[in-house]
């Protein structure tokens, strides 16, 4: 078993350039001088004038520095993704080659794109956040990733260790507060040399089900003290299976249920259970219907089984699921619903089964049976437990409503313009959606038929789906994997991280933005009328010049009006070596929130 060492190493981690080890002096120490100022203690002994990372160490020796990078390498974490101050520079100072750091503008965007790239490459991602200003700016980005089970290893700069009970400008106060509820773990650590294990230790909670994100606040100071050697890397698990008892149980209702419905949640196609979830469905021979407000596609969208997704009400939900006996959920909370319309949480006479792999999501379902583990291997275990019932005939498919106008409408409608869009769609491509009142026209319009192809926010903040396509563009391009990335985000959505497109277009991404521009907070409008609540100020949104903005951070930026200009600029964007905003002016429409469902 590997023990803590004490501090006297030589050599630099492994896989590290040798780099003479020097002290450096960052913009910040500059401004303060440090060990200067009237008043001030007197510097120690070994600290230089200007110096403001005070450092320990001798020539030659490991510093906290040197064992993060090389374990951060060992970890495969050598994607940055950040926007940095004084307080990170010194983790960030000669910064090593075989090390990408990218750069957002603002820090809601740096966190999203790192959630997008977590997800794209099924791998934790790190982001080096700046002190308590960073990581208030990043919040919203956080709430969202720890609600899409994102494991992101945040770490963030802190004020120098000897001035923090004075609290100097940027001080992060209370550290582990800021972040919370929304990161697993929040910490600072209490001595230089445990930074390491402490990110060792970030990253183990991070990857374990359920996945999200954590926090580490580490003082600048830290990086230049004596190391205490290598970190320890660990491995552990970042799935577990059900109970064999209980999905035992679970399989014998299942196999007796008359008239089942599946509910298909995210965690499938997280786990990589796209394929197992298919082969059950087709066994079970039962309608397959997307869990409401589902942040991932789960299940083949043109599938003669495929129902489209749950209404995202509690009253609507049920009477949807109606004639059920029994609803299988699977991957998902029971239910993430948004707007409140009264009604039972289940049609009469049915029950309820969920597997899902976050004790809290089990905990708070407000109806049903669970239990906890891992969808992929529920799903395997499921296939062999309840076997095809010859009794029963697959479903009907049922005709998803595709019609659209003749003549187009002026302004084209949302879904006629993205019908146009879908005439050009690239097999592969990969669809982003943060496009509030269009939402469900863009999964009718584009519907998912492959794994890892939809990705959604699981919070409701906006502001991720723009930079969060950036993130998956850079999957792409650093993987080789080439799907161009289609991203629809609402012209309200766009502005909350808009400096995304810089990212974008320094990195010439393949990811394409389109913009269905109604000039309005179009959803809004549709929960006043839900809610009764009319003369809400400030429900449009005039005088934004969307194209004049893509271009300013470098994007091409086309406005388009008719189908033929839409698919045009479609065609050139998908070819273009970098990424397009195409703008569409789009008609105001009077639509329910929830559409009815008929009893
Ligand atoms: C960070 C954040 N702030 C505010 C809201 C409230 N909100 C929900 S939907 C919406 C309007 C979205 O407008 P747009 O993106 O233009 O889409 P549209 O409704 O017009 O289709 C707003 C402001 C939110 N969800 N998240
Ligand atoms: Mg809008």
């Amino acid at each position: 078993m590997a023990k803590a060492k004490k501090a006297k190493n030589e050599k630099t981690a492994p896989g590290r350039s040798e780099k003479p080890i020097t002290t450096e002096v960052s913009e910040a120490g500059r401004d303060r001088s440090v060990g200067k100022q009237p008043g001030s203690r007197p510097a120690p002994a070994h600290q230089r004038e200007g110096d403001v990372t005070r450092s320990n160490q001798t020539e030659g020796q490991m510093t906290v520095h040197d064992a993060t990078y090389g374990l951060l390498r060992r970890l495969g974490l050598t994607t940055i993704f950040g926007n940095l101050g004084s307080t990170e520079q010194p983790f960030l100072k000669n910064f090593p080659s075989d090390f990408e750091y990218v750069l957002g503008l603002q820090e809601a965007s740096v966190v999203a794109m790192a959630d997008g790239f977590s997800q794209a490459t099924n791998k934790p991602a790190l982001v080096n956040l700046h002190t308590a200003a960073g990581t208030g700016n990043g919040m919203c980005n956080i709430m969202t990733a720890y609600q899409n089970k994102t494991p992101l290893i945040i770490t963030a700069g802190q004020q120098t260790r000897e001035m923090i009970l004075c609290e100097p400008y940027l001080t992060n106060r209370d550290e582990t507060t800021l972040p919370r509820p929304w990161v697993k773990w929040a910490y600072q650590p209490v001595r230089a040399q445990d930074v390491p294990a402490a990110i060792m230790r970030a990253y183990a909670i991070a990857l374990q089900p359920p996945s999200g994100p954590v926090y580490v606040s580490i003082p600048l100071d830290d990086w230049d003290q004596p190391a205490d050697g290598d970190a320890v890397v660990r491995t552990v698990s970042s799935r577990y299976a059900p109970d064999p008892e209980r999905i035992s149980l679970f399989a014998e209702r299942i196999r007796k249920s008359k008239n089942p419905a599946l509910v298909y949640g995210p965690e499938i196609d997280r786990s990589g259970a796209w394929e197992a979830g298919v082969k059950f469905a087709e066994q079970l021979q039962a309608p397959v219907f997307l869990a409401p407000l589902a942040d991932r596609a789960s299940f083949p969208e043109m599938h003669p089984q495929f129902r489209g997704m749950l209404p995202i009400a509690i009253g609507p939900l049920s009477k949807r699921l109606h004639g059920h006996d029994l609803i299988i959920v699977i991957g998902a909370p029971v239910f993430r619903y948004y707007p409140y319309i009264a009604g039972d949480y289940l049609p009469a006479g049915a029950e309820l089964l969920q597997i899902v792999s976050d004790p809290a999501d089990a905990g708070a379902a407000a109806v049903g049976d669970s239990l906890l583990g891992d969808a992929k291997l529920a799903l395997e275990s499921l296939i062999q437990l309840a076997p095809k019932n010859k009794a029963r005939t697959p479903p009907a498919p049922s005709r998803g409503d595709k019609k659209l106008p003749s003549p187009p409408n002026d302004p084209l409608t949302a879904r006629e313009a993205f019908a146009a869009l879908s005439e050009l769609r690239p097999e592969n491509a990969i669809v982003v959606n943060e496009s509030a009142s269009n939402a469900e026209d863009v999964m009718r319009f584009w519907p998912t038929v492959q794994p890892e192809s939809y990705f959604s926010f699981a919070s409701g903040g906006l502001g991720w789906g723009a930079p969060a396509a950036v993130g998956i563009a850079l999957a792409q391009k650093k993987t080789g994997g080439r799907r161009p990335v289609v991203a629809f985000i609402g012209d309200g959505a766009l502005q909350y991280s808009i400096q995304c497109l810089y990212s974008a277009a320094q990195r010439k991404l393949k990811v394409i933005f389109i913009v269905p521009w109604n000039e309005e907070y179009a959803v809004l409008k549709e929960f006043a009328a839900l809610e009764n609540t009319p003369n809400v100020p400030c429900l449009d949104l005039p005088g934004l010049d969307i194209v004049s903005a893509a271009k300013g951070f470098g994007c091409a930026g086309v406005l388009t009006k008719t189908k033929v200009e839409i698919k045009e600029a479609f065609g050139a964007a998908l070819s273009a070596d970098g990424p397009t905003v195409i703008v569409i002016p789009i008609a105001h429409e009077d639509r329910p929130l929830v559409p009815p469902i008929s009893d």
